[in-house]
């Protein structure tokens, strides 16, 4: 009974501690110690030491592993607890980031790394995102520069590392994926090396740190003759070799928002550096807009960013990542300063778009039935928000009929706006992507890419003659290990749609990257597309029998018991005129039993086309017509005929 008792008491006593002392938090506790042992000080609510933040921007080609790394340094950071589920590459927040794997847009989270906070700054390595990288530089006083250990240096490498040089950063080279069978990573250091003297790095440079990664299996090593089980050896290179923000505490205030975030509670928030002076919530601040306005600001809250969330404080000090709310049509290249003495920082370039597509109301038969929102004002509100989110799209009404030209960075950044807008609601039509061509002299010029391929031997004859048709030049040609690399120079317009061609010549196997390169002469027609269509001739519902007919005519991209309208393309021609076909012809009837005959023909399955592959596919006088529910391929003139 007594040891009952005591036990209680025990408890008691267990539970009286923990309210009576509340525990700091890990970051407070561990690596804030020299801000004192009081509770009231764990809590940082003021401005941190400059001398202990690192900020870091992870830059690579598409796929490098940016994402991964950025996982496995927040897991070893300490900061989730041992039994915590985390997701697998926590940055890639948004929902189609996840679904595809792919990093949209940049983002920010910290972690602590003995007593310092190391910022980082997770970058999309799409060349159609290519822009916000530069812009987020700014943030980052050091860049880690990751290169798979077996593809070696990619066109966006060349990209982003010349944007890192320019900023003149610090820059740490990981070598990533060392766990890859093939890895050859001296060969790849060997690259990076050339990349830098082709780039006319700086002595000091060149002379860059690199570390063994494999960032999916959780270590780091300085020489690959090491033993590790930790990615700590990235984080003491951060700490040696990427200089603590410089800045004056006692200056004017500057803050330049480098990017944008949402919050369904406080609306756009302003990301960007605290490069001098103090950013305070009571204090009030000036704004300088991208046209070089001043007017008064107040912030309502601004936030660190802790892990991968964001934590609200009431002042931040130089050196410091912020986002800030207040500012209901804050852009990137705003500047945050004293209202007495604003000091506008210097403005940020934002490219100017390389292709444009027609977004139109939809006006197809079924228009209406499947999504909520699908009037043309109900498209123009959509649009200006993205632009004032997105700073690399524009808008503009169209001059000739009722729509919209959004013009974007490529065809992914484009086509991740519509799913986007399809999944809140929308329906649509747009045209095929243009690229934006350049008037200089009375020359016409258009948008050349540097096209980089991979591809077994077996395979690279198609795809030789294939790049020729779309007038591209080869510049360079290497062989090793039954593999051949390709080096082109290719008008964009070439490459618009061929990405899938491309996939299904090499069966899967090959790889492309293309990376913008320069505005070069006009190339002359390209024909993208050689087949014709096969269309509807009537509003119908596809019955198998019809469709088994018209399988020899070429390749089908719906199944039976699908409705579709007239004018509706129901597959392609194996030859290269359109036709018009009737995929509802039932079989004639010659007695009653014969009308179930239809469920007995086989079919081949119909091919299926993604947002994208529907997009690339479509010629000038063809739509595609997006709703929540459907992609559809149309004629622009719906005619049976
Ligand atoms: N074998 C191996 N695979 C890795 C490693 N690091 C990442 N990967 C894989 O590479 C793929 C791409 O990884 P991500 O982290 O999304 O690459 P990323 O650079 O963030 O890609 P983007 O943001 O789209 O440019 C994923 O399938 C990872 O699992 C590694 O060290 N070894
Ligand atoms: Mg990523």
């Amino acid at each position: 009974m007594a040891c009952r008792d005591t036990l209680h008491l025990f408890i008691l006593l267990i539970f009286w501690f923990f309210l009576a002392f509340p525990h700091p938090s890990i970051y407070d506790a561990y690596f804030f110690p020299h801000q004192g042992t009081n509770p009231s000080s764990w809590k940082i609510k003021k401005v941190m030491d400059q001398s202990i933040i690192r900020n870091v921007a992870i830059i690579a080609h598409v796929d490098h592993g940016k994402t991964t790394l950025v996982d496995q340094l927040f897991q070893q950071s300490g900061m989730f607890r041992e039994n915590q589920e985390v997701a697998e590459r926590l940055m890639d927040s948004m929902d189609l980031e996840k679904e595809r794997g792919i990093t949209i847009t940049a983002k920010n989270g910290s972690y602590c790394y003995k007593d310092y906070w190391i910022n980082i700054i997770d970058t999309p390595g799409h060349a159609d995102f290519g822009g916000q990288v530069e812009r987020v530089l700014r943030m980052a006083d050091g860049c880690l520069l990751l290169v798979d250990a077996q593809e070696g240096p990619m066109p966006q490498t060349y990209f982003v590392l010349k944007k890192a040089l320019a900023a003149g950063l610090r820059i740490i080279v990981v070598i990533n994926k060392i766990d890859k069978p093939a890895a050859r990573c001296e060969w790849v250091v060997d690259q990076v090396f050339d990349l830098f003297v082709k780039l006319d790095a700086p002595d000091h440079l060149l002379d860059f740190p690199v570390v063994y990664a494999s960032a999916k299996q959780g270590y780091a090593k300085h020489h690959l003759t090491d033993d590790s089980t930790t990615m700590e050896p990235i984080s003491e290179l951060i700490v040696a070799h990427v200089p603590p923000p410089s800045g004056d505490p006692t200056a004017s205030l500057q803050m330049q928002v480098s990017s944008l975030d949402h919050s369904p509670y406080l609306g756009r928030l302003g990301i960007g550096k605290v490069i001098n002076g103090t950013l305070s919530i009571n204090k009030p601040i000036a704004v300088v807009k991208r046209d070089g306005s001043v007017s008064p600001a107040r912030l309502t809250k601004i936030f660190r960013f802790e892990s991968d969330k964001k934590v609200s404080t009431d002042s931040a000090g130089v050196g410091e990542l912020v986002a800030v709310a207040g500012m209901d049509d804050v852009t990137v290249g705003v500047t945050f300063t004293d209202a007495d003495n604003p000091m506008p920082m210097p403005q940020i370039e934002i490219d100017p778009p390389t292709i444009s597509m027609n977004f139109i109301p939809n006006d197809s038969p079924f228009a209406g039935l499947e999504g909520k929102f699908v009037t043309s004002r109900h498209l123009e509100d959509r649009l200006k928000k993205e632009t004032l989110a997105d700073v690399a799209l524009r808008v503009e009404p169209m001059t000739e009929g009722v729509g919209y030209v959004v013009s974007g960075r490529g065809e992914l950044h484009l086509s991740i706006l519509i799913e986007k807008m399809r999944r809140e609601g929308f329906e649509l039509q747009v045209t095929r992507p243009q690229v934006i061509m350049k008037q200089e002299g009375g020359v016409t010029l258009e948008p050349y890419e540097e096209l980089t391929i991979d591809v077994d031997e077996q395979y690279a004859g198609a795809v030789i003659e294939r790049l020729g048709m779309l007038k591209g030049q080869m510049q360079e040609m290497h062989q090793a290990n039954g593999m051949n690399r390709l080096v082109y120079k290719i008008p964009t317009r070439g490459l618009l749609g061929y990405r899938s061609e491309f996939m299904t010549a090499t069966k899967g196997l090959g790889m492309m990257n293309y990376v913008f390169a320069e505005y070069g002469p006009y190339a002359g027609d390209i024909i993208n597309r050689v087949n014709g269509v096969l269309t509807s001739m009537e509003s119908c519902t596809t019955v198998a029998y019809a469709l088994f007919n018209l399988q020899d005519r070429g390749r089908l991209f719906l199944g039976p018991g699908v409705k579709v309208y007239t004018g509706q393309i129901v597959g392609e021609n194996a030859r290269n005129q359109d036709m018009v076909v009737n995929p509802a012809k039932g079989k004639k009837l010659t007695n009653m039993r014969a009308s179930g005959s239809d469920e007995n023909v086989v079919l081949t399955p119909p091919v299926q086309m993604s947002l994208e592959d529907c997009i690339a596919y479509i010629n000038d006088d063809e739509l595609v017509e997006v709703t929540p529910l459907s992609i559809r391929l149309r004629k622009k003139k719906l005619t049976g005929k």
